[in-house]
């Protein structure tokens, strides 16, 4: 056991009251994670209150404990915060950030780069997704998964791999999600939450999309578009997109894919992916945003038609 899981067992071992949260947009590790380590404090007879800028996914709703994510935080003292899959802190909201009352931290994240924000930081870049972190706790703890922490466990590593598709899927994600299916996880299900279970609206707006794509720079690279419009004619949100990047991606020989994706009439949301050989996280950088290698984004001022230029001109520029 490494010597900073020791010392955050402990804290948690002589701590009552502990204040959770993760990152905007929560996806399914932020989720996962964090509703796996309060099912497990809770169920140690934990005092514990789990905050989130945003709100939950109806997609994530099924996750045990997720009806008990509260948009703000009660008026009163914690003895210590997880701030858990964070990337940098000023994804918690200002909420989290400029609450003075939250006790100690602990910052629990796989993100390269995440700084040491924390009282206890424990960052490994090896790990597939922050659930992986929470397992190894709960380990340490000596505490036996049960089924509803499994299921939280298992989505947070399933959701990070890509289903076992991207390369933080190592052995340590297959074990602990081998060892999720004999605490309870019924496979099947889970995959039918997550992906058999779209709103009709996701498809209707997928339908929209896709006839954007273009493919730039020889087939190296290539883009899908949602624009205003888009919402307007098929009643969906921004929140329905979540995965369209992939479709540009998956075509053979693209390296990069981009999805544009618009906020405003003057505001543009460009998110890249990267089959692995191209570091995307130079062109986010360059145009003002941040993430890594194989994912990144940004947000660009300007119409859909100046955002495109000014991307596809820096994509000739660098590649
Ligand atoms: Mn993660």
């Amino acid at each position: 056991m490494t010597e900073t899981i020791q010392s955050i067992v402990e804290e948690i071992r002589s701590n009552k009251s502990f204040l959770l949260t993760s990152h905007e947009g929560p996806d399914g590790d932020a989720l996962g994670s964090t509703l796996a380590l309060a099912s497990i404090l809770r169920k140690t007879g934990k005092d514990v209150v789990i905050h989130f800028r945003d709100p939950v996914p109806d997609l994530y709703g099924f996750l045990p404990g997720a009806d008990t994510v509260l948009a703000h935080i009660p008026d009163r003292n914690f003895d210590m915060a997880f701030v858990l899959d964070i990337g940098e802190l000023s994804r918690a909201g200002n909420e989290f950030c400029s609450f003075s009352r939250k006790g100690k931290i602990v910052n629990l994240d796989h993100h390269l780069g995440c700084g040491n924000f924390g009282t206890h930081n424990l960052i490994d870049p090896t790990a597939a997704a922050t659930g992986v972190l929470v397992y190894r706790i709960a380990c340490a703890l000596g505490y036996r998964i049960d089924a509803e922490t499994a299921l939280c466990l298992y989505v947070s590593i399933i959701t990070d791999t890509g289903s076992f598709r991207y390369s933080n899927a190592n052995r340590e994600a297959f074990t602990i999600a081998g060892e999720m299916i004999e605490c309870g996880v019924n496979a099947w299900d889970v995959a039918e939450q997550l992906y058999e279970n779209q709103p009709r609206k996701r498809l209707e707006l997928l339908a929209r999309c896709l006839p954007t794509l273009e493919v730039i720079k020889g087939g190296l690279a290539a883009s899908v578009t949602v624009s205003l419009d888009m919402y307007a004619d098929t009643g969906a949100d921004a929140e329905l997109t979540d995965g369209f990047v992939n479709y540009p991606r998956s075509i053979k020989g693209v390296e990069v894919a981009i999805f544009f994706r618009q906020i405003s009439e003057q505001k543009v949301k460009v998110g890249f992916r990267s089959k692995g050989k191209v570091n995307v996280a130079v062109f986010s950088a360059a145009l003002g945003g941040g993430g890594h290698h194989n994912a990144a984004g940004c947000t660009v001022d300007g119409t859909l038609d100046e955002v495109k230029s000014k991307v596809y001109t820096l994509m000739d520029a660098v590649l």
